[in-house]
């Protein structure tokens, strides 16, 4: 269903950007524009400029950052899913998120940074992670609308990710896009059990999509002008498709999902370009997206709260771990001598 994002040409901009002022070595440097220039894979043995790897760092990890605070919404209904049926596949769609999230910590190991500094930086509030995980889930509705709007914005913008120049990010998004995938189905056939409900099961569904569709919109980052990472990170073809693009992208291809679930999207100015052949939209609240990312969404503390918990609440496990692979060692090197 979202596919498509590989039909998008990849000139809309990206090669043409100017390489920023560096003091790496020309010839390392220049080695390094061409592998890029012809669509060619950094593997993590290759020279990369400092810059590259300093901004793979930075979206790897708040990507990872971000499928596991993504846990936490859903994980909250597992105990309350409303059949066995719903249970299995809610726990495994969470189960999923936390694997992404491994594969993720592990690409960003690749170069050169500890899982330990990666996770010091979440816990302190310093590395960012997606906006869309502060808001709360009230209802059984949010789960099946997290999965068809969440998990297909996600899915929109990981697609091109899937050709990331960085090896190890581009191959863990072919994973991750398989499952995100099989998520976002799961959150449209639920939606669709409850639209053929009672009324009150409708309005839930209803009341799920007023409150998360403009918040999903701002999923795919601030409008291009205001993203002081998209130039730099087009031109490296890490990004492939600008923040704006991916936006109109997932907007043209919910609204007919919308139609067929028999729910209103909340934006009185969605109307269909004739001209652009695309969606027009009403304006995002950049506003309060900031306030969010800043730390100051409706759950942000209690998010960060619940991650640092669960992380010291682990410390023993990860001390037995490493007790068992010492002694393991130790009785190699004694059998050796
Ligand atoms: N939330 O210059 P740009 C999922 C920050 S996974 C918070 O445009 P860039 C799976 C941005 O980091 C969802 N911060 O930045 C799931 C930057 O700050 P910095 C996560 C945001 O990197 C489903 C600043 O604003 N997906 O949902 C957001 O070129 C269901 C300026 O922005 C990924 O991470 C935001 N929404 O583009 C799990 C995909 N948007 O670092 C559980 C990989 C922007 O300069 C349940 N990441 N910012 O301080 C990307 O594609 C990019 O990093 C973007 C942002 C598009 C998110």
């Amino acid at each position: 269903m979202y596919t498509q994002s590989f039909n998008v040409p990849d000139e809309t901009g990206q090669r043409t950007v100017k390489t920023v002022a560096h003091t790496e070595p020309p010839e390392l440097m220049a080695k390094f524009d061409a592998r890029i220039d012809a669509d060619g894979r950094i593997e993590p043995q290759d020279w990369m400029p400092e810059a590259y790897r300093k901004t793979l760092v930075r979206q790897i990890s708040q990507h990872a950052h971000s499928e596991i605070v993504g846990m936490l919404p859903e994980g909250n209904w597992i105990s309350r899913a409303p059949s066995l049926k719903r249970k299995a596949i809610l726990i495994a769609k969470v189960q999923d998120e936390g694997g992404h999230g491994l594969y993720l910590y592990s690409a960003a190991e690749t170069l050169g940074t500890s899982r330990d500094q990666l996770l010091d930086a979440l816990h302190s509030g310093k590395a960012k992670y997606s906006s869309i995980f502060n808001y709360p889930t009230l209802n059984w509705a949010d789960v099946g609308v997290i999965g068809w709007l969440v998990d297909g914005a996600a899915i929109m913008n990981q697609i091109p990710l899937c050709r990331c120049s960085y090896g190890p990010y581009s191959r863990a998004m072919v994973r991750v896009c398989k499952e995100e995938s099989f998520h976002q189905r799961q959150g449209y056939e639920a939606l669709l059990v409850m639209m053929k409900g009672n009324q009150a099961q409708k309005d839930m569904v209803q009341d799920a999509v007023n409150r998360y569709w403009w918040k999903c919109l701002a999923m795919f980052g601030p409008p291009d002008a205001d993203s002081p990472n998209s130039a730099q990170g087009m031109r490296w073809g890490i990004k492939r498709i600008s923040n704006d693009d991916l936006r109109q992208k997932f907007i043209d291809a919910t609204v007919p999902q919308a139609k067929v679930l028999g729910v209103t999207l909340p934006d009185p100015d969605l109307k269909w370009n004739e001209e652009r052949q695309h969606y027009d939209h009403g304006q995002i609240d950049w506003e309060e997206f900031w306030a969010t990312v800043n730390g100051n969404g409706p759950m942000n503390k209690e998010r960060l709260a619940t991650r640092v918990k669960a992380h010291n609440d682990g410390a023993w496990v990860r001390e037995a771990a490493l007790a068992h692979a010492r002694k393991q060692q130790q009785r190699q090197q004694k059998e050796a001598a």
